[in-house]
């Protein structure tokens, strides 16, 4: 299926207006509420099927042409999962993404526990189109949807020695073959300078392509930081803390000399194995080289951040 943001109004990001206004989930939620059956409120089915973000922002960066959204779904780095990209859906059978306790804690003043519905619906959710570069070299361009994390971190209070913010992924091995499988130091986790976790492009992500995030795109909750490796934007998070020091990653601990804490797309560094001057699009012929197209510095977000 085809996905066109086109039919919303293309504005450049340095026009966007912060305090944008536009109609809230709550207010969309409580309209369509009265239109349900009761009996469909509350739930997983009525929560993902009414969730409706706000296209008011679109975030572009360049001539961005978005990713065909059956490749975006299906073509995923998800280690717990597999190594395989292109996995069978029936992997994800075990994996259970409503309930889903989120801990945001540490540093904070005002630490919480949400359910991910309560953390997506805390704020009105809007649509951002981003480019995203995985350090392999191949890059998509996805609506995404949420809202920025600096909201969430506003509301938490960090204490004043709290200078990075840690996300945890799940761990459960019933579900997830790869964290038997793969000898990893699970769970997954990431980490990042507050300051990059206050960056307006830095969002705490529930959807794509107008819908909730799929299982094999980090459902129920996920981060997405454009201008860093695709690696930093962590999947299927159950803990945001904020905390003193630089945390242990999982891909430094793994492999520090390829992957680093920082990981900003920067082209004219190359990672140990191969270039990263360039990129394959997701979509163009992965083995034809006139395919591939020229890497931006900070992904193209070079004066936004
Ligand atoms: N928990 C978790 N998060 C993760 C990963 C993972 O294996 N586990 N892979 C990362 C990598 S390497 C990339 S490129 C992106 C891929 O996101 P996508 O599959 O939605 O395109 O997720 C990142 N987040
Ligand atoms: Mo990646």
């Amino acid at each position: 299926m085809h996905y066109h943001p086109s039919k919303f109004p293309k504005i450049p990001a340095s026009e966007i207006t912060p305090e944008a206004v536009f109609e809230t989930r709550r207010s969309f939620l409580k309209k369509s509420a009265a239109l349900l059956p009761i009996t469909l409120l509350p739930g997983t089915l009525s929560w993902a099927s009414a969730y409706n973000p706000a296209p008011s922002k679109i975030y572009k960066a360049g001539d961005l042409k978005i990713t065909d959204e059956e490749l975006a779904l299906n073509y995923t780095n998800f280690y717990e999962f597999g190594l395989s990209k292109e996995k069978n859906p029936s992997v994800y059978s075990k994996f259970k993404t409503s309930p889903w306790q989120v801990k945001c804690g540490g540093l904070a003043e005002n630490p919480m526990t949400l359910d991910a519905a309560e953390l997506r619906d805390m704020f009105s959710n809007e649509e951002r189109v981003y480019r995203f570069r995985c350090v392999e070299a191949w890059s998509a361009v996805i609506p995404w949807a949420g809202y920025p994390l600096r909201r969430l971190i506003e509301k938490m209070k960090p204490k004043k020695e709290a200078k990075y913010v840690i996300f945890k992924s799940f761990l459960n091995k019933e579900a997830a073959p790869g964290q038997s499988s793969l000898n990893y130091p699970w769970p997954y986790r990431e980490g990042l300078r507050l300051d990059e976790a206050m960056n307006d492009l830095t969002l705490l992500t529930f959807g794509m392509y107008g819908k909730p995030l799929s299982p094999a795109n980090g459902a129920p909750i996920r981060l997405v930081v454009p201008w860093k490796y695709g690696f930093k934007s962590i999947k299927s998070v159950v803990s945001i803390e904020l905390s003193a020091t630089q945390p242990e990653t999982t891909w430094n601990k793994l492999a520090a000399d390829e992957y680093g804490f920082f990981a900003n797309v920067n082209p004219d560094v190359d990672h140990p194995r191969w270039s990263q001057k360039t990129e394959k699009p997701l979509g163009g012929s992965l083995t034809n080289l006139f395919s591939k197209q020229k890497t931006l510095p900070f992904n193209g977000y070079a004066e936004q951040i």
